[in-house]
């Protein structure tokens, strides 16, 4: 049986949905779909550590890193299992999701449902941008806007 998720992200300007299937324990997740009211470009887009929005989008906490890496792309063997890099919005401020990644995990002992998604204000740089941030959070600036990864149908 496949395992669906989903998170309604809001914030002061931002809006979207994102739908997570995982097909089998060991394989790969699917996350697809849109947010709108962005600037246009690309924009980070991780998996944060809390589905806690006590105190905004601030209280999500960290990138999701229970292997303790260092920040970096999706496609790096060295990074959190959060990172999902960055979504790219249009001039219209609509960016289009459809990604797989072979970390992020919606059953077992890494599951990320309970956790949130947060997307950035500035660019993710993958780690290579050289600030003193790039190791932890991509230099990606300010949230924009969270949500909680809960369970779907
Ligand atoms: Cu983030
Ligand atoms: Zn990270």
């Amino acid at each position: 049986m496949p395992v669906k998720a989903v998170c309604v992200l809001r914030g002061d300007k931002v809006k979207g949905t994102i739908n997570f299937v995982q097909e089998k324990p060991d394989g790969d997740c699917v996350v697809t779909g849109s947010v709108e009211g962005l600037s246009e470009g690309k924009h980070g887009f991780h998996i944060h550590e809390f589905g806690d929005y006590t105190n905004g989008c601030t209280s999500a906490g960290s990138h999701f890193n229970p292997f303790k890496k260092n920040h970096g792309g999706p496609d790096d063997t060295e990074r959190h299992v959060g990172d999902l890099g960055n979504i790219v919005a249009d001039a219209s401020g609509l960016a289009k999701i459809d990604m797989k990644d072979s970390l992020v995990k919606l059953s077992g002992e890494y599951s990320v449902i309970g956790r949130s998604i947060v997307v950035h204000e500035g660019v993710d740089d993958l780690g290579k941008g050289g600030h003193e941030d790039s190791l932890t959070t991509g230099h990606a600036g300010g949230r924009l806007g969270c949500g909680v990864i809960g369970i779907a149908k």
